[in-house]
């Protein structure tokens, strides 16, 4: 049973139990409605208080029955609703911790709502494409008027109970015990009549139209692909220009709608892609994880200092190693200007910026750092320097520290042999501005203790950071799917496209930056310093040479004010460049090809379809436990288009099959090697099956 009856002297307790959050699923929703009707039934009964276990009210309707018949089988969430509001005894909520979506809504279909101070109130359906189909949209702005409940509604944003209690949305938010409190008011209003009703109540909002109008302009230029929005808008209109039970059919209709539109199931599938990542199938969830108090950084410079503020932005002290004082003082000062310019934006209060720069310290000795639970070196991508910094941390670190390396492609097998405790040694990959993108990649090596993987996946959420574990190649995850997304970029150059041509084609599908204005950013040489490493290595993967010609022409990007485009000075804008339009037609001149006009779709097809065809051999080579940690890894790191749900997700919802067809056309084409399509993709795609 997922919600429990009892009655306590003449009161019945409805108590939702379905973990984590109270999912309004239908199992939680049949015993809503028979917890109500034996209330309703029982004379001795005389008013009824709803209420949620655990840790939360409800975070609403079950997301895991979407699509699902279970979603709208009776009793749906409206029958629930209407069942409360329609009872003829009162229906009081008490909303504790969490009170979401599906679970506001049937808070407001109650006669009252009794809170505690610091529940998380929110319609976020927004973010999952969606909007408030049980009445959220009609019943929020009766208790806390238009432009409140349209902002709440648009943004999903959570709201602090305490900041609603002087709306009508509740009658009381009550410190103390909230079960007491709820009694206690059941008591008071057992018998008083009407039984009030949310719906009943008017909108008084004067000149409605230009705010819906204001509404629709903002949120149009603010909703990018996304429909959900606007639709919001729609909806919340609703409420003020049609009676109430038009608006709520209004409501159920856009919903409909939204919930099958793939920007929705891509959000959804992002939702529990994130929460899936940190599940790891050979290690328990209940693995204990080993205390991270303090950590300390090696390597000031930008990634280094980029992931010290990650570590004390939250609350985490952090001391930074470097060999030299003014290296130090440089990266300590760069911190602090990162800090500055985030205060003064007003993103940061001046007791923030006080605590996270007094957190970060730097030393010059590694002995400063040998008790820290946690080090990151973060020092040039050499493996003969690892091996130093690595052999060092072996005989300075106290037992149990974890070692990690933030390398973006080396071995981690052979760091970790470096030392006497491989066990202790993981790879935390993160991406440039390190403080800022989502990703961190976490290399677990042969060796690697599984306590450690639960505590570095422990500590990059309280980091805030999206972990996704991935196995020891060349790349690992991200890196090793964008090298065959630059070759195809390459490729496409000798054959007819310029730079800006490519990069409008990715862009225009969401891309925040196409491959070459990628590289300018990050800058070329990075690339071409990796592909001299892979020509000794894997003299069999051809490349083109455009990318070789451009470093030796010492265009490395923005940071020479020169690289694929041409840049000038304190204009960050990017700007098609003659010279190396010319170099390219030259290029292909050399090598006997006949440029032609290739299209978008091309394109587009020919640099998704080789992430997807690697990130194929990826998951079967066990290197990524899942396809929905592989769009997490290009969702959070990479600017893949959320809309999209990533690149599996995207491959899915064009059907495989459709995927090696086109394959299997560009196979005919140069470099056809390329496009051999991985076991698992052609038998996925034999079978009609998705990746997801
Ligand atoms: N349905 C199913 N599972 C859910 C869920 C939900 N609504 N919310 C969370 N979970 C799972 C989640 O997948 C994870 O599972 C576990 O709970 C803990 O989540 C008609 C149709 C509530 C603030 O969008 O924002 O109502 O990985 O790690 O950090 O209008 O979860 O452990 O197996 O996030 O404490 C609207 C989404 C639904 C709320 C808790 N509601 N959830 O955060 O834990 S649509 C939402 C959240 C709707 C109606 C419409 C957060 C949270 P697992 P967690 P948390």
């Amino acid at each position: 049973m997922s919600a429990e009856y009892k009655v306590d002297g003449s009161i019945a307790i409805i108590t939702m139990n379905n973990p984590p959050v109270n999912g309004l699923g239908h199992v939680t929703r049949h015993a809503i409605v028979e917890g109500v009707r034996q209330a309703l039934n029982d004379p001795a009964v005389k008013a009824i208080v709803i209420t949620g276990a655990g840790k939360a009210f409800s975070g609403g309707a079950d997301i895991k029955e979407f699509n699902s018949p279970k979603a709208f089988a009776e009793p749906s969430l409206h029958t629930v609703i209407n069942v409360i509001e329609s009872a003829d005894k009162p229906v009081i909520a008490a909303i504790h911790t969490v009170c979401m979506g599906g679970g506001l809504e049937l808070a407001l279909g109650c006669h009252y709502r009794i809170a505690s101070p610091g529940a998380q109130i929110a319609l976020p359906e927004v973010k999952l494409g969606i909007l408030p189909g049980a009445g959220g949209t009609q019943r929020l702005p009766r208790v806390v008027g238009l432009e409140l409940a349209l902002n709440m509604i648009v943004s999903g944003t959570p709201v602090a109970s305490e900041k609603l209690a002087k709306t009508a949305l509740f009658n009381t938010v009550a410190e103390g015990d909230l079960m007491t409190a709820a009694t206690a008011f059941a008591h008071q209003v057992a018998d008083v009549r009407p039984l009030p009703k949310v719906r009943d109540i008017k909108i008084d909002y004067p000149n409605y139209e230009a705010f819906l109008q204001f509404s629709r302009n903002t949120v149009t230029a603010m909703a990018g692909p996304f429909p959900a929005p606007l639709k919001c808008v729609e909806a919340v209109a609703a409420a003020v220009t049609r009676k109430f039970d038009d608006g709520i059919r209004f409501e159920r209709d856009l919903f409909l709608n939204l919930v099958q539109t793939t920007e929705s199931k891509a959000l959804r599938h992002a939702f529990f892609g994130e929460r899936a990542a940190s599940k790891l199938p050979d290690v328990p969830e209940d693995t204990p994880i080993r205390p991270i108090k303090s950590v300390a950084v090696i390597g000031a410079g930008t990634m280094g200092g980029g992931i010290a503020m990650n570590f004390a932005n939250a609350g985490i002290p952090v001391k930074i190693l470097e060999m030299k004082q003014e290296a130090l003082d440089k990266g300590l000062a760069t911190i602090r200007k990162n800090y500055e310019n985030t205060f003064r934006k007003g993103k940061l209060t001046q007791e923030k910026f006080d605590q996270r720069v007094s957190l970060i310290t730097g030393s010059l000795s590694y002995d400063d750092i040998a008790q820290a639970d946690l080090v990151i070196e973060a020092v040039f991508e050499d493996m003969g320097v690892k091996e130093q910094v690595f052999k060092k941390l072996d005989s300075v670190m106290k037992q149990g520290a974890i070692l990690a390396s933030n390398t973006s492609t080396l071995d981690v097998d052979k760091i970790a042999a470096f030392t006497q405790r491989p066990q202790d040694v993981v790879g935390m990959h993160f991406f440039s501005p390190a403080n800022v993108m989502k990703l961190l990649e976490i290399v677990r090596g042969k060796k690697t203790a599984k306590d450690v993987l639960a505590t570095v996946l422990a500590i990059s959420k309280k980091i805030k950071k999206t972990g996704v574990v991935s196995g020891v190649c060349d790349g690992f995850i991200g890196n090793r799917m964008i090298e065959q997304y630059s070759r195809q970029a390459g490729f496409l150059l000798e054959e007819g496209c310029t730079p800006e041509q490519v990069d409008k084609a990715v862009e225009k599908l969401g891309f925040a930056m196409g491959p070459f204005r990628m590289g300018d950013l990050a800058g070329n040489d990075i690339g071409w310093y990796i592909r001299k490493r892979r020509y000794v290595e894997k003299p069999h993967i051809t490349y083109s040479k455009t990318a070789d010609l451009l470093c030796e022409m010492g265009r490395f990007g923005q940071k020479t004010g020169a690289g694929w485009y041409d840049y000038k000075p304190g204009d960050r804008k990017a700007y098609p460049s003659d010279v190396v339009n010319e170099m390219i037609v030259k290029h292909s001149a050399d090598l006997g090809i006949t440029r032609r006009k290739i299209s978008d779709q091309e394109i587009v097809e020919r640099l998704i379809y080789a992430l997807v065809n690697e990130a194929a051999y990826i998951l079967e080579e066990g290197i990524a436990t899942r396809a929905s940690d592989i769009d997490m890894v290009y969702l959070t790191g990479y600017g893949f288009p959320l809309h999209t749900g990533g690149p599996m997700f995207y491959a899915d919802t064009v059907g495989l099959p459709n995927v090696v067809m086109a394959m299997e056309k560009y196979a005919k084409g140069r470099h056809g090697d390329a496009w051999k399509p991985a076991p698992l993709l052609a038998k996925l795609a034999a079978e009609g099956k998705t990746f997801n």
